[in-house]
């Protein structure tokens, strides 16, 4: 199997056993590369304002890129078992999580089953809500400014771009660390 880059969107905003979201957001980034992943490169971490439903706390949000020779469905199963590492129990859709893994993108790799509700267990690639969310394009525009979107061919810096025209801007502040 050849060697993929791959980026992972990291999400914290709540305690868990590896200590608050900051500590959480550090030690996945050790977890990753014991698990033998490469970490090529690291957003910033930014707090942003919860996206949901629910009253929760602020999120630490960032963007790592990774590459390994890894299926995209062990590399899930592995990644999940990371968040409950972590202290993730399931809980209401869009709630409070010591951590949340999504796989933005693996490689030039589309994989968007019809559905729109994501049946537990079916991989999206790229992931699903990628182009709506501030908290996922900024950190990715920093590690993978020319990924293009391989359904609609657009770069990183044009879905921002869509999206600062339709949404109004949410709370962000960006953290001077990175997670590496
Ligand atoms: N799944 C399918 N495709 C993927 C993929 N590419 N990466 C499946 C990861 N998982 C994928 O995900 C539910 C199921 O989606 C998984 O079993 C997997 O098989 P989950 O992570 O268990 O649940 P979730 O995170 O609640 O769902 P989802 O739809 O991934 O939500 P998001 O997009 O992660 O949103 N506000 C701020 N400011 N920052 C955040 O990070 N995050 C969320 C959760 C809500 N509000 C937020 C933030
Ligand atoms: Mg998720």
């Amino acid at each position: 199997m050849q060697i993929k880059t791959i980026t992972l969107a990291l999400g914290s905003n709540i305690r868990g056993p590896w200590g608050a979201p900051d500590q959480t957001m550090q030690r996945v980034v050790d977890e990753l590369e014991g698990l033998g992943l490469l970490i090529q490169a690291a957003s910033k971490v930014r707090q942003t304002a919860p996206l949901g439903k629910v009253r929760q706390p602020p999120y630490l949000n960032a963007v790592v890129a990774i590459t390994a020779r890894v299926p995209p469905a062990s590399l899930l199963g592995a990644l999940k078992r990371l968040e409950r590492a972590a202290g993730r129990r399931s809980g209401p859709r869009w709630g409070p999580r010591p951590l949340d893994i999504d796989i933005l993108t693996y490689g030039g790799r589309t994989n968007l089953p019809q559905a729109k509700r994501t049946r537990q267990g079916t991989l999206c690639l790229p992931h699903p809500n990628l182009a709506m969310r501030s908290f996922v394009l900024d950190p990715l525009a920093e590690v993978a400014p020319h990924w293009r979107h391989p359904a609609t061919g657009l770069t990183v810096r044009q879905m921002q771009l869509a999206l600062s025209y339709c949404r109004r801007p949410r709370k962000t502040r960006v953290i001077p660390h990175r997670v590496r």
